[in-house]
């Protein structure tokens, strides 16, 4: 990959956000039993930010898509930063796995290590957050675990997926 102008790089930047927060529009629940965790696929343009410019980059997606999409629709900082959270440990692993020989091999590893990360780490930050969010004894919590892992999961892999299908052709313009 050629190294990529400044000017190049702010305005894909800018125009992936933009990318990212419409599609943060789309959120819909997976499980009816946790409905307050929604999928949208608006981490596959951070992701994408991340391999053709790097961790830091990917991260200024994510946190301006959160802070647009908190402006213009949620007003729900809980659920932001833990969209932000989930974005992040599932990002920076990958990348970093990737990042260890840039084939196809290490790309696949990327994406199980980052949903593995990213599904234990939610876990962790939903038991301590949703008992204060719902007002819920920790052990009610618990019964909601299972349904947490089980979307943080779909919700990384199908990312995962479609950045694996897409990033190829993504790459091509900017080379
Ligand atoms: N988003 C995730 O991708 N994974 C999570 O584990 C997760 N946990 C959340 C827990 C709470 C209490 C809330 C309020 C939100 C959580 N979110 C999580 C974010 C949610 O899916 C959605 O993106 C935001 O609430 C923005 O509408």
């Amino acid at each position: 990959m050629k190294k990529q102008t400044t000017a190049t790089r702010i305005a894909t930047i800018g125009i992936m956000s933009a990318l990212a927060t419409g599609l943060m529009f789309l959120e819909f629940p997976i499980f009816p039993a946790v409905n307050f965790l929604k999928y949208d696929p608006s981490d596959i343009l951070a992701l994408l930010a991340g391999f053709i410019f790097g961790i830091p980059d990917a991260i200024l997606v994510l946190i301006i898509k959160d802070l647009l999409f908190y402006i213009l629709k949620s007003g729900d900082i809980v659920g932001i930063l833990m969209n932000f959270a989930a974005g992040f440990f599932f990002i920076v692993p990958t990348i970093l796995v990737y990042r260890i020989r840039k084939n196809r091999a290490t790309e696949i590893l990327g994406y199980v290590v980052g949903v593995l990360v990213t599904t234990g780490v939610m876990l962790v930050l939903n038991m301590i957050v949703v008992p204060f969010y719902w007002k819920i004894p920790f052990a009610e919590v618990v019964k909601f675990l299972p349904w947490i892992a089980a979307f943080n999961a779909i919700k990384f892999s199908i990312d995962s997926i479609v950045n694996a299908l897409v990033r190829g052709r993504i790459e091509k313009i900017f080379e």
